[in-house]
């Protein structure tokens, strides 16, 4: 941790009360003027500080934007999120989560942005992704998992967004198999997994995740109006990106160490029970075939079982589904 983030973490483990400069000077190991530097960068950096002569400093409010020092602090995982890129704006966070894992990066490292001017979606489809609207972030992970079974950390983080989104807001989610998280009739986030892989290895999974939290209908275009939704609109609030952030670190980190110690099965158990796909017709388009009926289930991997009228059941590992 940096100066201003210890000099944050002081305040958090506090909250509400005045520190001294004399005791953020001890706690951090730097002179009281350094102390007062550090708070000026932090008033620059949007938080607000009341300073008292004779009782010192305190924290009164947190600026909504997406840094490490905000995210990182008060975040109690092992792993995930404790390293966080941040940018103001970037073209997409995938690239540059790429790079940063090809140089070495963290297992659990974020890279995000307030803003993308170039997001992607699966198969070169775009996403959107105004500035300060959202959660637009994406995680470096490397389990060791033989490669035909990546496509559940797809479910994995699927199941935890959405657990997330009910803890935060209390909102009702389903996940649309395999990537999409719904409210209603409408997309509030999708994840977009990629794969860096050596032979039969796992190097890495650049896990992103494109959550619309605070937007409101004039943020979306035309095209999407119909079947995009956020978490403001829907819950009628704005709510905290940073907590939210932290709490998903939290649950992801949960999640994953369970999947690594035990299997799928509690993934796959979760993911059922909040989907929005089993029991509806769907038609299904692979690369080779088109093929309508019911989806019933996952099978023990994670595939999407889908029964034609003939009562013939169909895995489905990569496809689009239509509804
Ligand atoms: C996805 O693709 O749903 C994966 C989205 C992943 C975005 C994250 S943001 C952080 C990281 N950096 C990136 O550049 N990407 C990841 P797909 O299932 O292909 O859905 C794309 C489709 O969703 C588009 O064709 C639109 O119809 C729709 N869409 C685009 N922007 C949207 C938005 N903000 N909200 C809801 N729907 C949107």
């Amino acid at each position: 941790m940096n100066i201003k983030q210890v000099i944050l973490q002081a305040f958090r483990d506090q909250p509400g009360r005045f520190i001294s400069g004399e005791e953020l000077s001890q706690t951090c190991g730097c002179s009281r003027t350094a102390v007062w530097k550090h708070i000026e960068e932090l008033r620059r950096d949007g938080y607000e500080v009341e300073a008292v002569r004779k009782s010192g400093y305190r924290l009164l409010a947190a600026p909504d934007r997406l840094s490490a020092a905000e995210i990182m602090a008060g975040l109690s995982t092992a792993r995930i999120g404790q390293h966080v890129i941040a940018h103001d704006e970037v073209v997409s966070t995938q690239p540059l989560a790429h790079e940063a894992a090809a140089k070495g990066a963290q297992e659990g490292t974020l890279v995000l942005a307030e803003q993308q001017t170039g997001g992607k979606g699966r198969l070169g489809r775009p996403w959107h992704s105004p500035k300060g609207t959202g959660i637009w972030m994406s995680l470096i992970v490397r389990p060791a998992i033989p490669l035909p079974k990546t496509p559940q950390m797809t479910l994995l983080t699927a199941v935890t967004v959405a657990r997330t989104i009910r803890e935060e807001t209390g909102l009702p989610v389903k996940i649309k198999w395999p990537n999409d998280i719904f409210i209603g009739d409408k997309k509030v986030c999708g994840v977009l997994t990629e794969l860096n892989a050596e032979s039969d290895r796992v190097n890495y999974l650049v896990i992103g995740i494109g959550l619309n939290a605070n937007s409101v209908q004039a943020d979306f275009p035309e095209e999407l109006l119909s079947i995009a939704t956020s978490l403001r609109i829907e819950s009628g609030t704005p709510i905290k990106r940073v907590s939210f952030i932290q709490r998903f670190c939290q649950n992801f980190e949960e999640e994953y160490d369970h999947y690594l110690r035990a299997g799928f099965a509690r993934v796959k158990q979760e993911w059922e029970a909040n989907s929005y796909s089993i029991g509806r017709w769907v038609t299904v388009q692979t690369i080779s075939q088109k093929l309508e009926g019911q989806a019933i289930g996952l099978d023990e991997e994670g595939v999407l079982m889908v029964e034609d009228r003939a009562g013939q059941i169909h895995k489905v590992y990569s496809a689009d589904v239509n509804y």
